[in-house]
């Protein structure tokens, strides 16, 4: 079994018991790390503090990522707080009216938000952990393969995935130096909040069903387990990498 004992995580990106922030933060949790869960906005708070008091001795925090501010604020916070932080993870993506607009048809300004929210957030949080990363550290984010090949109905997302999976790389060149791994996984689709209103995900899943070498979809939990390998010393050679948690689907061709 992996252990966290003494190890403190921060996890960004929940919104309700189906994120995948918070199969992660379970099983970071279950492994003994202190952990510190982060939601968006005050609409949050409460399901947030709620699901937070399932396991013991997490404290939540609010931060949202588009505000320079606010991630001083809560970085400040987790100084003061735990003094050190071991693990950061990045679950967040946003792009406005993503199904709405094909890439083509991106307006500037819903690109620029895209990319702030889904991709330099993570830039933005490596930088402010850093200090606090002294004894090395492991920063997580979330991708999905519309990085690499077209979804219908992904259009900008897949841009910023793509630029979030190269930021992965060249963030783990710079914290290389400093013994902060930084690496991300590229789940199967989840039924997740992320994943509501978009009208053929049910076709999504079901092509996986049929193609993926498992037959089956991923679920959060399996998503959990990969991060808690990665985020641990087990993972200790594993650097700039983008594992996939997708029942293989990503290797098959017809
Ligand atoms: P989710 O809706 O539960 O999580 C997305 C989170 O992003 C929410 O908690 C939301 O509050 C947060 N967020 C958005 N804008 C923010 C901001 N400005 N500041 C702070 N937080 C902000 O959905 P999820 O599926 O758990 O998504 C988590 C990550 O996993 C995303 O990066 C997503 O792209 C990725 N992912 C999801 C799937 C899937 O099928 N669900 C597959 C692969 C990758
Ligand atoms: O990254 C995602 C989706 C994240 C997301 C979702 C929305 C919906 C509402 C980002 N921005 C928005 N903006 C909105 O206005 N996933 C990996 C889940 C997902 O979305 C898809 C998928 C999968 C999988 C869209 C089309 C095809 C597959």
């Amino acid at each position: 079994m992996i252990d966290l004992k003494g190890k403190v995580a921060v996890v960004f990106g929940l919104a309700n018991k189906r994120s995948i922030a918070w199969a992660i933060a379970q099983k970071l949790s279950e492994a003994g790390a202190t952990l510190a869960i982060c939601y968006q906005s005050e609409r949050l708070q409460r399901e947030a503090e709620e699901l937070a008091a399932d396991l013991p001795g997490t404290k939540t925090f609010r931060c949202d990522v588009s505000i320079d501010a606010d991630i001083d604020a809560v970085f400040e916070q987790f100084k003061n707080v735990y003094g050190k932080l071991d693990i950061l993870v990045h679950s967040i993506g946003f792009a406005p009216n993503m199904k709405i607009n094909n890439v083509l048809r991106t307006p500037r300004e819903d690109f620029r938000m895209a990319h702030d929210i889904s991709v330099y957030s993570l830039i933005a949080l490596a930088r402010a952990a850093e200090p606090l990363m002294a004894e090395g550290g492991s920063i997580l984010t979330l991708t999905y393969y519309g990085a690499e090949k077209v979804f219908p109905n992904y259009n900008i997302m897949g841009v910023a995935k793509a630029g979030l999976e190269a930021a992965v790389r060249y963030l783990a060149s710079d914290l290389g130096t400093k013994k902060i791994r930084v690496n991300a996984i590229s789940a199967g689709p989840i039924k997740t909040l992320a994943a509501r209103g978009i009208s053929d995900f049910t076709t999504i899943l079901t092509a996986v069903e049929q193609r993926a070498p498992l037959h089956r979809n991923v679920d959060a939990l399996e998503v959990g387990n990969t991060a808690l390998f990665l985020s641990s010393d087990l993972a200790s050679g594993i650097t700039g990498e983008i594992t996939f948690v997708d029942c293989g689907f990503n290797i098959t061709g017809l």
